[in-house]
């Protein structure tokens, strides 16, 4: 049996799917991934700016740094791939999305109640007074304050920092009881995301992964299926 047809009949079968997502589906939209031979990384080290202390060293560069991502993500439209998964959602009476993107682009497709693992890059957060608002512009005046005097910083999670709890504790509440887990183009190596699926078969679930090549959490999956998410998922409705 073709690896869709397998994963659709589990998906057909399940009480319960939940969707882990990273940079590679937003891929064929156009957005840079983070690692890989085209990734974010590659030109800009990490702990130059995906960190709270390259933000404290230079707020300015970092700052730079987001301008350059919102240009290239605003004006971007979801792909097949997300619209698939929004119309996956309203075939189930349950059905969570957990994305590590901070693009907004599955809300944009039409998923509801989409669980932001690590922020999102049209809001921003006060550094005093933690105030979160959403802000679209582009390019944003560089560096962005509130009107409380204090800096404004991106709401996205750096590294060492901890996820927002509402959502993580959604995330673990989802994973402990789903018995179906898709996991769509991540590299598998940033916690506690790449832990999810592990969490999720301890508690018996069937995990499938969708990726262009075999990832660090390949082994602990029933079905891998290779290929471009935005041909792969739409087979799935
Ligand atoms: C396709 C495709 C197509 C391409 N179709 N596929 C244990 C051990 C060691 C370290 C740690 C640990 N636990 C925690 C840590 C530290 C750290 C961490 O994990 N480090 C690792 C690198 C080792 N984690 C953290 O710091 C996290 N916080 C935390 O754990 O807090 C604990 C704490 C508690 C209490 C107090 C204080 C702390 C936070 C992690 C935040 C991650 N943030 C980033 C950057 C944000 C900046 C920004 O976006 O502006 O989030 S890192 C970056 O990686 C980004 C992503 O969301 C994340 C994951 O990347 P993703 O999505 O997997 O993308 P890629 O590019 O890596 O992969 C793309 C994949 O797609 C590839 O596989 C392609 O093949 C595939 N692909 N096209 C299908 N068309
Ligand atoms: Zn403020």
């Amino acid at each position: 049996m073709p690896a869709t047809d397998v994963i659709k009949k589990r998906l057909i079968a399940s009480s319960f799917p939940v969707v882990l997502t990273g940079a590679g589906i937003s891929a064929e939209s156009g957005v840079p991934t983070f690692r890989g031979a085209e990734g974010l990384w590659r030109n800009f080290r990490a702990e130059d700016l995906a960190t709270p202390g390259a933000f404290e060293r230079n707020p300015a560069l970092v700052w730079e740094w987001y301008n350059w991502r919102r240009e290239k993500i605003s004006g971007l439209k979801p792909n097949p791939a997300h619209y698939a998964l929004a119309e996956l959602g309203k075939r189930f009476a349950d059905f969570t999305v957990i994305t590590q993107n901070v693009d907004g682009l599955h809300t944009f497709a039409g998923s509801k109640d989409v669980l932001e693992l690590h922020g999102n890059i049209w809001r921003v957060r006060c550094v005093g007074c933690a105030a979160v608002s959403e802000n679209r512009q582009v390019p944003i005046e560089i560096p962005p304050r509130c009107s409380c005097g204090a800096l404004l910083r991106p709401d996205i999670v750096w590294f060492g920092e901890p996820l927002p709890v509402g959502v993580i504790e959604r995330a673990f509440k989802a994973l402990e009881r789903t018995d179906f887990v898709l996991v769509v183009g991540t590299s598998g190596i940033v916690e506690p995301a790449a832990s999810f699926a592990a969490t999720a078969k301890s508690n018996g679930a069937f995990l499938v992964e969708i990726n262009l090549e075999r990832t660090p959490l390949s082994d602990i999956m029933d079905v891998v299926a290779l290929g471009k998410a935005g041909e792969i998922i739409p087979k799935l409705l």
